[in-house]
Formats: structure tokens, C-alpha cells, sequence
């Protein structure tokens, strides 16, 4: 068999491979295990984990890279693109305002903050005020993203001096 030959039934033995892989990967999302509990990562608290996903640079009302994050929810059968939230900080409610360069979004993490077994939204804005950057807390309700309870931390808030550009939210765990 020329070399050739075999080099595409190598790539072709391969790429079977991977779309078997690819396949059993789908199906484990289609049965997706319920949370544990609902404090990993389930935001509307329906037993199956939510996605935060940011868009950093996203132009919001003519801001460039003001940024902006949606939460997508989880199901039976993966995510459900057709259910979604959207938030930047010209959202009602939102605390701060969208300015050209906050990068609304440049970490995310959806954990539990208040003990009620649904995930609460914190984005990071790492470049708010020139490079301080800051947190924005946003809790569930139990069935969506709600503003009331709301949280805005600046670095002083939290302990942190100014000086340079801290870029506070820029890293998260939890
Ligand atoms: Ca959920
Ligand atoms: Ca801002
Ligand atoms: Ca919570």
C-alpha cells in the first residue's frame, strides 16, 4: 500500500474514531445527570447544570468591549439554546453602567453565594474604571437572573488599592 494510501486510511480510521467519540460524548449530555444538588452550577434550580458564557468584547449601546454574559440553561437534553439570559450593565437593574473598554464578562462563575441551592451569576468587569476592575454579584430567584440583592465591589470594597491596574474579577474559583 503506498505510503499515501495509508497515511488517509490512518486519517480516515482516526476521524472515525472521533466522530465515535464525538457521538458518545452527545449522548452522555443527552442523559445528563442532575446536579447532585443545586449549587453546582444550577441556576433556575430544575436538578440540571446552567452555563455562564461571556462575551468580553461585545459592543454594547455603541460601547466597544464593554462586554456581556449569557446564562444558558441546562435540560434533558443538553443545553437549550432557545432559553436564555442576557445581561451587560445597561441592563435594568444591572448595576454600572457599560463604558468602551469594561470587558463586562472577562471571568464568570456561577456558584451559590446565598445557601439556596441555586447558582447566583458573578461577572467580572476587568477593566471598569481604567483597569480596577470589579465584581457585579447577580442572584437567581429561583427561575431567572434577577437584579434585586444585586452586588457591585470595586477593589477599595474588597480591600485592594488602586494603584496600577488591579483588573480585580479578572480570576475566579468557587
Ligand atoms: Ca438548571
Ligand atoms: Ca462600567
Ligand atoms: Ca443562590
Amino acid at each position: 500500500m503506498p505510503k499515501h494510501t495509508l497515511a488517509t486510511a490512518a486519517a480516515t480510521a482516526l476521524a472515525a474514531g472521533l466522530l465515535t467519540a464525538a457521538t458518545g460524548t452527545a449522548s452522555a449530555a443527552d442523559r445528563a445527570a442532575p446536579a447532585a444538588n443545586g449549587r453546582q452550577g444550577d441556576f433556575n434550580g430544575n436538578g440540571y447544570r446552567d452555563l455562564a458564557v461571556a462575551a468580553p468584547a461585545a459592543t454594547v449601546d455603541g460601547k466597544k468591549s464593554a462586554g456581556a454574559v449569557t446564562v444558558l440553561y441546562g435540560s434533558a437534553h443538553g443545553v437549550d439554546a432557545s432559553r436564555h439570559t442576557t445581561v451587560s450593565q445597561n441592563s435594568p437593574g444591572v448595576p454600572g453602567a457599560a463604558e468602551a473598554g469594561d470587558l463586562f464578562g472577562g471571568e464568570v462563575s456561577l456558584s451559590d453565594l446565598n445557601g439556596d441551592k441555586k447558582a447566583d451569576l458573578t461577572v467580572g468587569a476587568v477593566y471598569e474604571d481604567g483597569g480596577n476592575g470589579a465584581l457585579t454579584t447577580l442572584p437567581s430567584d429561583g427561575t431567572r437572573l434577577t437584579t434585586t440583592g444585586s452586588r457591585f465591589l470595586s477593589p477599595p470594597a474588597v480591600g485592594i488599592s488602586t494603584a496600577g491596574a488591579p483588573q480585580l474579577g479578572s480570576i475566579m474559583a468557587g
